[in-house]
């Protein structure tokens, strides 16, 4: 088995990473049942050597029992039942424990819907040999939407640009769910206190890389609105962004003025 190692940075400044260890997927599913066959045949297909972990809140439609069946079949699907709804964030943080503590160094967040292309994994991890975290992204040149409406489109650019300008991270698709950690990128990010549920999940997670001096890559994707099933989209979701990103914003903001307060003052 190979090992990474994460990033060794030397007296210049340079980092240096280790290979790429054994990787897995991590899918939350929330009432997916006609996507979860699909979704693992294309992972499996794309990325043969990948792992796949269904990270199930107790689907009412019965993904779970699917995903159980295609892990009977396939020791490379594995299932991690979840008592019941507690939103994406919840599934991803249960996910990458699961995978740290069954010794993967490469977690990999997917979406069910087949919004995020398998077939672009690839590219994704590739970019991971000379990076902390990878996101697929959206809104970087050669990035794009497949049957968006406008006022989806309209939401999701508007919350990456107010999170940018609010959290001052560099990042143009800051609230994208394709994305690719090194296991010692996730150890780095204080998993142990985030809060965020919804979307502003990836949003938390991008800031604390950014803050924690980790080297994030934005990699075009395509990214193609699901076409089976519901989305899990709310007003709820939006709120909590909106309210998280805006609190983490000021805190930023109040801490960085009391710091230079108290260097005039020393
Ligand atoms: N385990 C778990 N998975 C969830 C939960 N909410 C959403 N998901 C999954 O997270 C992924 C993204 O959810 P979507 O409903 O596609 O949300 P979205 O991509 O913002 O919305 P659409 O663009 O309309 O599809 C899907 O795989 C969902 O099944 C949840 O509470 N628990
Ligand atoms: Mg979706």
């Amino acid at each position: 088995m190979s090992v990474s190692e994460g990033a060794v940075v030397n007296d210049g400044g340079v980092r240096r990473y280790g290979p790429l260890g054994k990787a897995l997927v991590i899918i939350p599913t929330y009432n997916e049942a006609d996507n979860i066959r699909p979704i693992v045949a294309r992972v499996r297909e794309a990325v043969p050597e990948a792992h796949i972990l269904v990270a199930d809140d107790n689907s009412p439609d019965g993904t779970g029992k699917f995903a159980d069946e295609l892990a009977a079949d396939d020791d490379h699907v594995h299932v991690l039942h979840r008592k019941g709804k507690e939103g994406l964030g919840a599934a991803y943080l249960a996910g990458f424990r699961w995978g740290m503590e069954h010794g993967y160094e490469v977690l990999v967040e997917m979406d069910a819907d087949g919004s995020h292309q398998p077939e672009e994994l690839p590219r994704l991890l590739t970019a991971l040999k000379g990076a902390d975290l990878v996101l697929g992204s959206r809104w970087v040149p050669g990035g794009r939407i497949v049957n968006w409406p406008k006022s989806r489109e309209f939401i999701s650019r508007g919350g990456s640009l107010y999170s940018r300008l609010m959290l001052d991270v560099p990042i143009r698709d800051v609230t994208g769910g394709y994305r690719a950690f090194r296991k010692e990128t996730l150890e780095g990010l204080g998993l142990e206190d985030v809060a965020s549920a919804g979307y502003c999940f990836q949003v938390d997670l991008a800031r604390r890389a950014v803050a924690a001096g980790f080297h994030v890559v934005e990699v075009p994707i395509t990214f193609v609105e699901r076409e089976i099933g519901d989305s899990k989209m709310s007003r709820n979701i939006v709120v909590e962004a909106l309210w998280r990103v805006t609190g983490w914003g000021v805190t930023a903001r109040a801490e960085k003025l009391s710091k230079a307060l108290g260097r005039k003052s020393a």
